[in-house]
C-alpha cells in the first residue's frame, strides 16, 4: 500500500495554498478534512519553500505550525515540515511523529524524539536553488546524496527513514523527469521512497502553462506513476482524488 501524506501548509506565500490556512482555526480544519479523506499523515508546514522564497524567523515559523500540529496530532498522525532544528523540535514536542526535512540535516532531532525523518534532496537552497541546477548524473547522485543521509540517520538512531529526490528542489524539468523516470534506482537501494510532485511547477510547464490549481490532473498522473514505481508514501494537496485514483490501480 502506498501511504499519501497531505499537505498543509500554514503560510501566506506557498506556491499553492498559500494565505488559506494561515490562522490556526482554518488550518485544523483543513487538515481535519485530508485526514476524513484517508490522508495517513497531514504534513505541517509553517515556511514556503517555493522557488525564491523568503526565509521565516524560526519563532515565528513555530508559532504557525505549533497550534496546528497540537490539534491534529490527537486525530491522526502528523509530520513537521521544516528545514529549521528548533521548529522540528518544537513540532515533535507539540504531537508530530515523523520530522520532514528539506534540509537533510535534522537526523539528531527525530532520532532523540524517537520519530521517523524523511531526507530529502535538495541542492542549494530555495533562496537560489533555481539559478541554473547542473548534475553529471542526476540520478546517481541524487541517490548516492540519500542512500549517505538515510545511513547517517540509522547511525543516530532514528526509528524510521524515508528518502525523497526533492523533486523541484535545485533541478530542472529535465532533471525533474529524470528522477521520475528512473525512480527504480532509488526504489532499488530498499529504503522507503517518498515522492512529492504535486501541483508542481514543472507540471505546469508539461501541461501548456497550467496555474497551480489547475494541475490536478498532472499531479494525480505522477502521484499514480510514483506509486506504481514503488513509491513507499506520495506528498499531495488532493488527498480524495489522489486516494481514490490509488485504489483504481490497487496501490490501496
Ligand atoms: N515539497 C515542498 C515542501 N516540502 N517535502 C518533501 N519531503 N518533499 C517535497 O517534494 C516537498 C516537501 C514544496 O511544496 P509545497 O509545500 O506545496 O509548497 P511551499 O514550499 O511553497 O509551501
Amino acid at each position: 500500500m502506498t501511504l499519501v501524506m497531505g499537505i498543509l501548509n500554514v503560510t501566506p506565500d506557498s506556491f499553492s495554498d498559500g494565505g488559506r490556512y494561515l490562522d490556526a482555526a482554518a488550518a485544523i480544519d483543513h487538515g481535519l478534512r485530508l485526514l476524513a479523506e484517508g490522508a495517513d499523515i497531514v504534513d505541517v508546514g509553517g515556511e514556503s519553500t517555493r522557488p525564491g522564497a523568503a526565509p521565516v524567523e524560526p519563532a515565528e515559523e513555530e508559532r504557525r505550525v505549533v497550534p496546528v500540529i497540537d490539534a491534529l496530532s490527537r486525530r491522526g498522525r502528523v509530520s513537521i515540515d521544516t528545514r529549521r532544528r528548533a521548529v522540528a523540535r518544537a513540532g515533535v514536542d507539540a504531537g508530530a511523529s515523523l520530522v520532514n526535512d528539506v534540509s537533510a540535516t535534522l537526523c539528531d532531532v527525530a532520532a532523540a524524539g524517537d520519530v521517523g525523518w524523511v531526507a530529502m534532496h535538495m541542492q542549494g537552497d530555495p533562496a537560489t536553488m533555481q539559478d541554473g541546477p547542473r548534475y553529471d548524473d542526476v540520478v546517481a547522485e541524487v541517490r548516492d546524496y540519500l542512500v549517505a543521509r538515510a545511513a547517517e540517520g540509522r547511525a543516530a538512531g532514528v526509528p524510521e527513514v524515508f528518502v525523497d529526490p526533492g523533486i523541484g528542489f535545485g533541478k530542472t524539468v529535465a532533471h525533474n523527469l529524470s528522477l521520475l523516470r528512473h525512480l527504480d534506482v532509488l526504489v532499488g537501494t530498499g529504503l522507503p521512497v517518498l515522492v512529492g510532485t504535486s501541483r508542481k511547477g514543472f507540471l505546469g510547464g508539461l501541461t501548456g502553462g497550467a496555474a497551480a490549481d489547475d494541475r490536478l490532473e498532472a499531479s494525480v498522473a505522477t502521484a499514480v506513476a510514483a506509486a506504481l514505481d514503488g513509491a513507499a508514501m506520495v506528498r499531495v494537496h488532493d488527498v480524495a482524488e489522489t486516494v481514490a485514483a490509488l485504489e483504481a490501480v490497487g496501490c490501496r
